[in-house]
């Protein structure tokens, strides 16, 4: 039996190749800094786009032609289970992500969702055996079902804290079976739509208590994943709590949380948060807390989250460009958290989508690197912060000035010279590593 069956293997075939089924820039083995690119970027394939969603919006039913969908309920999740392993195969990929209701439809008590999700889970830990494919990671959806209305862990209710709660303990469980190496908490409603009727601080300290409920039951259970909190700033929520990385990290340290998380930077959240995808990556990685990516962009010409497949190589770029210089993402990955658009809705378009993804970051990977290697932001950087490393600027780093011997130096500051960003030359660079990159 086969899902996909006008589709093979997907080879690379390098940037001159005009078959829409191959990788042009992707190339798993190339070796980049004595890793091969298979091993650096770690893509990952988001279930609930692939396999479950329908492309319907909110002006719109679905679209998506799928071939497994001629089933229904527990059929229909089992066949969706072959139809993923075998994409994950044809396309490559070494990891995926799921929430608990895309693997397997909810029931109608919490035993009986229970339930249907321990037949599928193992169903998948036998795919598994037969396969490379890893758990990059898995969360609980506790946001769709009307009972999550006025939040989860963040809920006016306390049995929707307590349900939220048994929901999460159930995936840490799952994770922990399929051996995944992250476990994700994107608060979808965990924020507020009118403060007239919110208790900010209630919830805020809720919100605390889950997580580190969640902590000590990981602990308990002997579950190592990386727990990470993906930042979002609102949608479906007016506002969410984990607006950003700057917010979720201040949340993590008033509440000393710091060393039980990271966060999962997606692109489109960073661009709604009216930041740039490598500023989140940027205030991550510096702070020590850039744990993994979901890899998508936005459209700056629609203001809501539409999660399209990366085709930004200047983007992509930037962003590898943090992501080398964090080391890589650890046990993190690239979480392509896009789905093709509602025109596309064929099949093969799953294909094509995560192609073009994949080459995109690739390319993206590949011009960083060179960047890196040239140390060309490093000596912009290096030469416009060049005042704190001798004299006065040596003295402000080291702590050995204050008010009076700064205001003393000033006195007798008979000119101050400040030098040009060269902002323009700096774009110009970065265009020029681009297009050179796959130069003959
Ligand atoms: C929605 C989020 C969500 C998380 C996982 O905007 O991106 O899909 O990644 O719950
Ligand atoms: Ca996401
Ligand atoms: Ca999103």
């Amino acid at each position: 039996m086969t899902w996909f069956e006008n589709v093979n293997k997907i080879q690379y075939e390098g940037p001159k190749s005009k078959n829409p089924l191959a990788f042009k820039f992707y190339n798993p083995e190339e070796q980049i800094n004595g890793q091969s690119m298979e091993e650096f970027l770690r893509f990952g394939i988001a279930y609930w786009h692939t396999f479950t969603a329908d492309l319907s919006d909110p002006f719109g039913a679905g679209t998506a032609l799928r071939n497994w969908d001629k089933y229904d309920g527990m059929d229909r999740a089992k066949a969706r289970v072959e139809a993923a392993f075998e994409f994950f195969d044809k396309i490559g990929a070494k990891y995926f992500c799921f929430h608990d209701v895309d693997i397997a439809p909810e029931g109608d008590s919490l035993r009986e969702s229970n339930k249907n999700q321990d037949t599928i889970v193992a169903l998948i830990k036998d795919y598994m055996k037969d396969s490379d494919v890893k758990l990059l990671w898995n969360t609980a959806n506790n946001f769709t079902n009307p009972r999550f209305v006025h939040g989860a862990a963040s809920s006016n209710n306390a049995d929707v804290f307590a349900y939220s709660a048994a929901k999460v303990k159930k995936q840490l469980e799952i994770g922990k079976e399929l051996g995944g190496e992250n476990y994700v908490f994107w608060g979808g409603r965990e924020g507020y739509e009118t403060l007239l009727n919110t208790d900010l601080g209630l919830e805020q300290d809720n919100l605390a208590r889950f997580f580190q409920m969640a902590v000590d039951y990981a602990k308990e259970i002997d579950f190592g994943a990386q727990f990470l909190i993906e930042p979002k700033p609102k949608e479906p929520t007016t506002h969410q709590y984990d607006f950003d990385s700057q917010s979720a990290h201040a949340f993590l340290l008033k509440y000393g949380l710091q060393d039980h998380f990271k966060l999962n930077i997606e692109a489109n959240h960073a661009t709604l948060a009216g930041h740039t995808f490598e500023h989140e990556l940027r205030y991550a990685r510096v702070n020590g807390i850039l744990g993994s990516v979901d890899a998508n962009q936005g459209d700056p010409l629609l203001g809501w989250d539409t999660d399209e497949f990366p085709a930004d190589i200047y983007s992509t770029t930037l962003a590898m460009y943090e992501i080398i210089k964090n080391g890589g993402l650890g046990s993190g990955g690239l979480n392509f958290d896009a789905k093709v658009r509602r025109g596309s809705f064929e099949q093969e378009d799953l294909f094509y989508a995560h192609i073009a993804g994949m080459d995109h970051f690739a390319v993206g990977y590949k011009v960083a690197s060179q960047l890196v290697e040239d140390k060309v932001f490093e000596n912009i950087i290096d030469d416009r912060y060049a005042s704190y490393k001798e004299g006065i600027g040596k003295d402000i780093v080291e702590g050995k000035a204050d008010f009076k011997s700064l205001e003393e130096y000033a006195l007798n500051l008979k000119e101050i010279k400040n030098k040009s960003g060269r902002l323009e030359v700096i774009k110009a660079t970065i265009n020029q590593y681009l297009l050179n990159a796959y130069a003959e």
